[in-house]
């Protein structure tokens, strides 16, 4: 199913800034007159040929290989066509220049981000779930992250999914055939066995869910907030994480006044840390004030808080009434972690909590642990693959689906209709993530968020 209509595109493929290699890369119907044009032959597909690129005056911009991917054996399935130069700036504008140039009469014009993408999804190159692996293996900020957007990449992901979908639609063609015949009763749909495939169906949905939500925490990461009064470690706590020395740390309370953040991975699961100032009341620092304010936002925003207590100063009369001030700000507990500072200096700490120790390490394993527990990360199972927020929501949607139906079918006297309802909704929705169901919108949307050139 191609699309003959659209208008080819070009973009430069790489990075911006100076590189050995640079390309751009062409993709639309009939590329053949335009390689002419640009590289003075045609070209064999799929062999690397090393040729001068041609100016319009027929002088040369630069020498390099070109490679031409005719229909539909192409990252996009139309006609690609790439030009590796030298990976100058400069260069690779004045090259993509002369390509927009010669391809004008037949509507050549710049890539928006990630049409190319966009495009082989809609050649069917790739499904939705795929394309969007496509972005997170670019993106990905760790290692975990990479590998599972590949097995994403791979189809894996989608493979489950479409299984399910598979498996749902046998279920509706038996219960909807019921429907057509109602010479035919629920007795029928018993002796085929609908309930047990129903709840094998559900038991698989939340295995995949549970797969889905991991993958979205290696994509998205955990953002953790350390709040707390002016010196009682916040930013040496971020330095002893991150093993290195991002925040300036002083005796003085009030140092950090900007978000200091930064991210590091535990297991894999990146950690978006960010160390804040100094929660007080009273300040007559115009400065100290706005970071403070800017505390409260990052707090509002985190997926787990940091409370950070200081060991030295607990039962101080000032200290103490502050502490209870800023419990009664902070978001519910559930997103609370409490940890007990400068264990080094002072051996009792308190039983809940975390103690540690940024000078000397100790209690740090602890918190980290603490921190993908509360996530919900748990070991990772072999064959992870990424999954983003909009796919976990739509798993959890199929759910809901599925757990009304499983209700539906323990009520002997419910609507068969009702039943064939819930079940398409669930095909639906799980269909949203492949992208058999998915608006447009939301396609413009997934796909603006990719780099060009991809
Ligand atoms: N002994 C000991 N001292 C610590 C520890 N953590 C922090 N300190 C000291 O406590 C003081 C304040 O540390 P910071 O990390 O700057 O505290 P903060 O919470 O970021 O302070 P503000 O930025 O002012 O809000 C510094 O003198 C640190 O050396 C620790 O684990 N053990
Ligand atoms: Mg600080």
């Amino acid at each position: 199913m191609l699309s003959r209509r659209l208008l080819p595109i070009v973009a430069i493929a790489t990075a911006p800034g100076r590189g050995a290699v640079g390309i751009v890369r062409v993709s639309g119907a009939g590329l053949q007159p335009l390689i002419r044009t640009l590289c003075g032959r045609n070209l064999v597909p799929r062999q690397a040929t090393l040729l001068p690129f041609r100016a319009a005056d027929g002088g040369v911009i630069d020498q390099g290989l070109a490679l031409y991917f005719p229909t539909p054996h192409s990252y996009t399935g139309e006609d690609v066509l790439e030009l590796q130069a030298h990976g100058g700036p400069v260069l690779l504008q004045m090259l993509l220049a002369r390509c927009l140039q010669a391809g004008s009469a037949m509507g050549l014009r710049l890539a928006e981000p990630g049409e190319f993408t966009q495009r082989a999804f809609l050649n069917g190159k790739l499904d939705l779930a795929q394309a969007e692996a496509v972005a997170d293996l670019i993106d990905a900020s760790t290692e975990a992250a990479a590998r599972s957007a590949g097995r994403s990449l791979s189809g894996v992901f989608s493979q489950q999914v479409q299984g399910l979908r598979e498996r749902i639609v046998r279920l509706r063609m038996l219960v909807e055939a019921t429907l057509d015949f109602p010479e035919e009763d629920i007795d029928f749909l018993q002796q085929a066995g609908a309930g047990a495939q129903l709840q094998g169906i559900a038991a698989a949905l939340d295995t995949l869910l549970d797969g889905a939500q991991q993958g979205a925490l290696l994509r998205e990461g955990i953002r953790v907030v350390l709040a707390g009064q002016p010196n009682v470690g916040k930013s040496s706590l971020l330095n002893a994480l991150a093993g290195a020395e991002l925040a300036i740390v002083t005796p003085i309370p009030g140092t950090t006044r900007d978000r200091v953040s930064q991210t590091i991975q535990i297991e894999g699961v990146p950690l978006h840390v960010i160390d804040t100032a100094g929660l007080r009341n009273q300040t007559d620092d115009e400065v100290e004030r706005i970071g403070i304010e800017r505390s409260w936002h990052s707090i509002a925003d985190a997926d787990s808080v940091l409370f950070l207590h200081d060991l030295t100063r607990r039962g101080e009369a000032e200290y103490e009434i502050a502490e209870a001030q800023i419990a009664a700000r902070l978001p519910a507990d559930s997103k609370v972690l409490h940890v007990h500072t400068k264990h080094d200096l002072i051996a009792q700490t308190p039983a809940d909590g975390i103690s540690l120790s940024a000078r000397t390490g100790a209690g740090l394993q602890a918190l980290r642990q603490a921190l993908l527990q509360r996530a919900g990360w748990h070991a990772v199972p072999e064959g992870l693959f990424i999954a983003r927020e909009r796919h976990v929501q739509a798993l959890q949607r199929t759910r809901d689906h599925l757990q009304r139906a499983l209700a539906l079918g323990d009520e002997r006297a419910a609507p068969l209709e009702l039943l064939a309802e819930e079940l398409r909704l669930a095909h639906d929705a799980l269909g949203e993530i492949t992208g058999q169901f998915t608006a447009d919108d939301l396609l413009g949307e997934i796909f603006s968020r990719f780099c060009i050139g991809k």
